[in-house]
């Protein structure tokens, strides 16, 4: 098929506007998934995205129009055969570098916009991304079937935003279907086709990838030169890796197999690279060189390397489990290339890695991979910024994680990253808002109006706060009718402490996090509080503590159960019932020795969510 017929588009919106949705829908105009296997969200297929009800990863699918379908849905564009390649992208601000790596393999996409909502932050981040990549956009309003959907005034914001006349704006329901065929009209007659480059030596863009034990690592990739066929040997330039394609292919939605692909075209090359390490989200594929022709061809821009906002250490439970953890960390990067890790070994917890993470859904979501994936029991340290400390000499020393956090007497002063906050709400919530935000302890700076009915709160505040949940408290708040971003702007003085947490006496250094000195009070009171609240109950009572410099600050008490452990078995057996409780009574007296509490995952994650 000519270039002239492909269109190459990706969906992107706040978190929740209906990306998925109207995928759905492109999908079922398209006759591009079976009508039986059709779902609500059908891209969003890992089981984390379906429980969570949210997109995580991107995710790139090849849909097809012929002459009969286009004559069937009476769509007003050329009769002809066209290659629709659309990426579905996640809206929630901690996968943003999905959404960024999806706009460079495309040359249009669709900007949503739920019409019961109205612009929210990622709705201007995005537009940003899209814009750096100079992508035509095709504003789209959503919900207009929604009984609480502001549908004017959705359209007179976004068409305000764009410059643009009110009637360019697509006014549809993803989840009835109305309007959803001018979409696809609009996606065919205004997105660009690839530009004409088959000539040229063959070159594509590795957007996102997955490890596959049979076919080794999967490049999802965009052909921006040249073709290349299903029997050739390749290289990734930013490794200097040689490799021979074991297959290649569209996604639709799952592998299908093909004998080449062009430029242009979106697809997968399964690579036969079993060491994960050496392909990259940004590197470029070419034909393998000859002497001749090495150095001829040059890379793709790539992408700009993710910025890690958070870092929290990860150790496996067992210590048995840390090659198995290396292995996943790695194998996980492949398709979550903004996370980075590195190896780093605590007394208390031994081998494990230090991680960033562009925020604590984000942790979350990696953690959870860990456990689900590659069957991994987990310790997560409290997540934290990363701090600067300068000791008696005035010298600096960047602080990744809690643990490395000097000794009170070493430390001359303390400073903090500081981030440039934008909240967007509805003029009226501007006073709830306002409260949130002032608990923060940053600077006020501006609000500015998008509209006269919505505003942009702009703040200056410690990164440590933001961290600490700020998003859900907005969301509470406003009733889920405003959102935030933020941007780093440097580092601060601020005068920070290292609080820690002891369990039945024993320092569990997982939980130490730095907070502000005049905080840790209320910081610690709040930790044991949910601790409590978190932990299992244990066989024997258990004092949780705070303490900042060795002095406690806050205590609580888990009180002892006694649980039956033969109470299952009903009836019979006597002496299976009295073998059972000696061996409880064995194992509550180790346990008191060793004094140790297991802390599953889960109560981690629910701790730092606190
Ligand atoms: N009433 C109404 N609800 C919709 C419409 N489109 C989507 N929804 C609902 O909005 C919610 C979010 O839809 P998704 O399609 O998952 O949104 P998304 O933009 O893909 O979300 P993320 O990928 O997590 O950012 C779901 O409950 C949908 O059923 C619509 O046109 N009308
Ligand atoms: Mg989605």
């Amino acid at each position: 098929m000519s270039q002239e017929n492909i269109r190459n588009f990706s969906i992107i919106a706040h978190i929740d506007h209906g990306k998925s949705t109207l995928a759905d829908r492109l999908l079922e105009l398209t006759n591009t998934i079976d009508k039986k296997k059709m779902m609500p969200q059908f891209l969003d297929s890992m089981d984390l995205e379906r429980e969570k009800g949210i997109t995580i990863k991107l995710k790139a699918i090849r849909m097809e129009l012929d002459e009969l379908k286009i004559e069937n849905l009476k769509l007003k564009i050329p009769s002809s055969r066209y290659i629709l390649n659309l990426v579905d992208t996640p809206g929630h601000v901690d996968f943003s570098y999905e959404v960024s790596r999806s706009l460079a393999a495309v040359e249009g996409t669709i900007l949503l916009v739920d019409a019961t909502q109205g612009i929210q932050a990622q709705t201007l981040a995005n537009l940003e991304l899209a814009k750096q990549q100079n992508l035509k956009i095709i504003p789209v309003v959503n919900k207009i079937d929604s009984p609480i959907a502001k549908v004017e005034e959705s359209v007179d914001e976004l068409a305000n935003l764009l410059n643009i006349m009110p009637e360019e704006i697509i006014k549809i329901s993803a989840k009835d279907g109305t309007n959803v065929e001018q979409v696809l009209e609009a996606v065919i007659k205004q997105i660009p086709a690839p530009q004409e480059s088959h000539d040229k030596p063959f070159r594509a863009l590795i957007f996102d990838s997955e490890f596959d034990s049979f076919k080794g690592v999967i490049a999802y990739v965009r052909v921006v030169d040249g073709e290349i066929s299903d029997r050739e040997k390749i290289e990734l330039m930013a490794t200097d890796t040689p490799a021979e394609i074991k297959e290649l292919g569209y996604l639709n939605p799952s592998f299908s197999a093909k004998e080449k692909l062009s430029a242009g075209d979106i697809g997968y090359i399964a690579t036969g690279i079993k060491e994960p390490g050496k392909v990259t989200a940004g590197d470029t594929i070419i034909k393998l060189q000859t002497v001749a022709t090495r150095g001829s061809v040059q890379p793709l821009p790539g992408y700009q390397e993710p910025k890690p906002m958070v870092f929290a250490s990860l150790y496996p439970e067992n210590p048995d489990d840390f090659d198995i953890l290396k292995v996943a960390l790695s194998k996980l990067k492949l398709n979550d290339p903004a996370l980075v890790f590195e190896q780093e070994m605590k007394e208390a917890l031994g081998r494990g890695f230090n991680c960033g993470f562009l925020g604590t859904l984000h942790i979350e979501i990696i953690a959870e991979r860990l456990e689900r994936e590659f069957d991994l029991d987990l310790v997560i340290s409290t997540p934290s910024v990363v701090y600067k400390v300068f000791d008696q000499k005035d010298k600096e020393i960047f602080i990744y994680s809690a643990s490395d956090w000097p000794d009170q007497s070493k430390i001359k002063r303390t400073e903090e990253p500081w981030v440039s906050l934008e909240v967007i709400a509805p003029s009226s919530q501007m006073g709830k808002l306002m409260e949130i935000l002032k608990g923060l302890k940053g600077n006020y700076i501006e609000t500015n109006y998008l509209t006269p009915e919505r505003a942009i709160i702009v703040f200056e505040t410690p990164l440590r706060g933001i961290i600490a949940n700020l998003y859900d408290k907005i969301k509470t708040a406003s009733q889920g009718y405003a959102s935030m971003n933020y941007k780093m702007i440097g580092y601060r003085p601020g005068k920070l402490v290292k609080m820690e947490i002891l369990i039945a006496g024993k320092k569990e250094e997982a939980f130490s996090r730095i907070v502000a000195e005049d905080e840790a009070y209320s910081e610690g009171k709040k930790m044991v509080e949910k601790l409590k609240d978190v932990l299992p109950p244990q066989m024997f009572s258990v004092a949780l503590q705070a303490a900042v410099g060795g002095k406690i600050i806050a205590r609580e008490t888990i009180k002892a159960y006694m649980k039956d452990v033969a109470g299952y078995l009903y009836g019979g057996d006597i002496t299976r019932k009295n073998k059972l409780r000696n061996k409880q009574k064995k194992g509550k007296k180790l346990m008191k020795e060793k004094g140790r509490v297991n802390v599953p995952t889960k109560a981690f994650l629910e701790v730092f969510r606190a």
